[in-house]
């Protein structure tokens, strides 16, 4: 089963794992340079049953890069709230209250100006995926780029995406973890993709790292008229909370069940016509959900 090899990290983690402070102060147990490999092409996708996994969560994120956002408004119009303690935590230091969190997100849904002061997360993601701005000024769209040379040119070499980009790190909310995208077609047309993320929080940001890498996956392959085929996953920093080890050893003692299937229920005119009712999860039979304070 496919999930062995993440409950196996997250156990070598545990008992080899480097324990130092980390930048939130939380500090961690850590490993470096890790790999995972998820085949997709018999239709199952690295949803992980340990726990619940918000997958739906997962692919709003990974469609909110891709419409070249970076504003934590649109993740919240989809009741999507893994990124709101960022600007939280700078809202609370600038204005000097204590405002709650669900006080914070109705003020960024609520009212314009507010939103865009502080739910901007700055130059992330979205915006080098499809705006990266080059020496002259020019915007290049790498993911309009990637679909053209997947169609036309699949054995190229040269098939990626990066979001590191070094003159625009400072003005981030958070560096980008899961930095650079490549891909590969083999010669049954199925199309793979190895993701490269720097820093990995194990017990909370990677099943939605998987989850979102795999519904990438399927829009990409769909839109590119290929197949599925595998999903490899490379680690950097590979660390474990020492606030999630409790329940990281509660994870490792449950046995996996059969990993889900994700089918595409329309195939829209363009990477930017997908929504998230065109996804389709079925046999996902998790065990219950295991919950854990993200270290901001
Ligand atoms: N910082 C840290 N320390 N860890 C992260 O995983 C992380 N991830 C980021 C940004 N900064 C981060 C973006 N992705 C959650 C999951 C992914 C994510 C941010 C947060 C999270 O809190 N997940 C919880 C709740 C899910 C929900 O409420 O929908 C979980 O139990 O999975
Ligand atoms: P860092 O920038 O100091 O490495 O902190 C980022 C933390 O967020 C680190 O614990 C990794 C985690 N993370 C993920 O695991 N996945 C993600 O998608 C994101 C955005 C962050």
């Amino acid at each position: 089963h496919p999930e062995y090899q993440f409950l196996d990290l997250l156990r070598r983690v545990l008992e080899k794992g480097d324990e130092r402070v980390d930048r939130t102060g939380v500090g961690t147990r850590s490993l470096f340079g890790e790999l995972l490999r998820f085949d997709l092409s018999n239709g199952q996708v690295p949803i992980m049953t340990t726990k619940r996994v918000y997958w739906k969560t997962a692919v709003k994120e990974m469609l909110w890069f891709l419409t070249g956002g970076t504003n934590i408004r649109q993740l919240l119009e989809q009741n999507v709230k893994i990124w709101s303690d960022w600007p939280l935590e700078k809202y609370r230091k600038a204005s000097g209250t204590d405002i709650s969190q669900d006080e914070f997100e109705g003020r960024i849904l609520a009212e314009d100006e507010f939103a865009r002061e502080w739910g901007e997360l700055g130059p992330v993601y979205g915006k080098q995926w499809r705006r990266w701005v080059d020496a002259d000024g020019r915007e290049h769209d790498q993911i309009g780029t990637l679909i053209e040379t997947l169609k036309h040119n699949p054995s190229s070499r040269r098939m990626l995406f990066h979001a590191w980009n070094v003159g625009e790190l400072d003005s981030m909310a958070l560096p980008p973890c899961h930095m650079v995208y490549q891909f590969h077609v083999n010669s049954r047309n199925e199309l793979n993709c190895l993701i490269f993320q720097r820093s990995c929080d194990l017990f909370l940001g990677s099943f939605f790292n998987f989850s979102g890498g795999a519904a990438l996956l399927h829009m990409l392959a769909q839109q590119a008229g290929l197949t599925p085929g595998e999903l490899v996953w490379v680690g950097g920093d590979v660390h474990i909370y020492l606030n999630h080890i409790d329940q990281v050893r509660e994870q490792i003692e449950r046995t996996p069940r059969p990993l889900p299937t994700m089918t595409l229920t329309r195939k829209p005119d363009s990477i930017d016509g997908y929504t998230i009712d065109d996804f389709e999860v079925t046999g996902y039979d998790p065990h219950p959900v295991i919950k854990g304070d993200v270290a901001v």
